[in-house]
């Protein structure tokens, strides 16, 4: 896949007041490199309608565009790829699936990260770092000690989630990690074009 640092969730419980394509197109211009839509209480019209708006979206600035969970929805709007977590369907089952597309797995420990590695995974999520309030059934912290042993041990892409804000984002990067995921830090911001700049500033030193 290609590389990337900055790696933006929708979330859109954290902007009520603006459409969810404007909040990621302006996340776009901020210099996200990737977009994945993760929506857990839309039907599966509205959330193939959003898939199909994203696709369109992230096609015309060349952004990577990835679906969580709805494998058929990503095929059907032809995404780049999947996320998944440890309790979503098998990565072989997956792989079966979406062929070559991308696909990402959640792990919150170094067993899972290398589970995932060896069954083929794309990249893996290492997470959550910090306490958040944004994922329902998250687990507990794993802090940057995680992230440390995965940047010591993980050779696929990993890209630290969970709690991350600009307030906090130096200390991953010291931990180990060269991209970043968050969902309310950006999509929550006032100014989310910057606070994407502002990620980026921090990832390119
Ligand atoms: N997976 C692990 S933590 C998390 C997900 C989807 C939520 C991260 O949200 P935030 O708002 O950046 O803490
Ligand atoms: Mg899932």
């Amino acid at each position: 896949m290609k590389d990337f640092r900055l790696y933006a969730i929708t979330g859109e419980q954290f902007h009520p007041n603006r459409s969810m394509i404007e909040v990621m197109e302006e996340a776009i211009v901020g210099g996200v490199d990737i977009i994945q839509l993760r929506d857990k209480t839309s039907g599966k019209e509205e959330l193939l309608q959003k898939a199909r708006a994203l696709r369109e979206l992230t096609r015309k600035h060349g952004v990577t565009f990835i679906v969580n969970d709805h494998i058929d929805i990503a095929l059907e709007v032809d995404a780049d790829g999947i996320h998944l977590g440890q309790e979503d369907v098998p990565l072989s089952e997956a792989r079966r699936l979406v062929g070559d597309k991308i696909i990402g797995i959640s792990t919150h420990k170094l067993e899972e990260a290398l589970q995932a590695e060896r069954d083929g995974a794309d990249y893996i999520g290492v997470g959550p770092v910090f306490p958040t309030k944004t994922k329902a059934d998250v687990v507990d912290p794993v802090s940057t000690s995680y992230v440390r042993e995965a940047a010591q041990n993980i050779r696929i892409p990993f890209v630290a989630i969970g709690g991350i804000k600009l307030s906090n984002v130096d200390e991953v990067i010291a931990a180990g990690a060269t991209r970043i995921c968050a969902v309310s830090e950006i999509v929550g911001s006032s100014d989310v074009q910057g606070t994407c700049a502002a990620f980026l500033a921090k990832l390119k030193g």
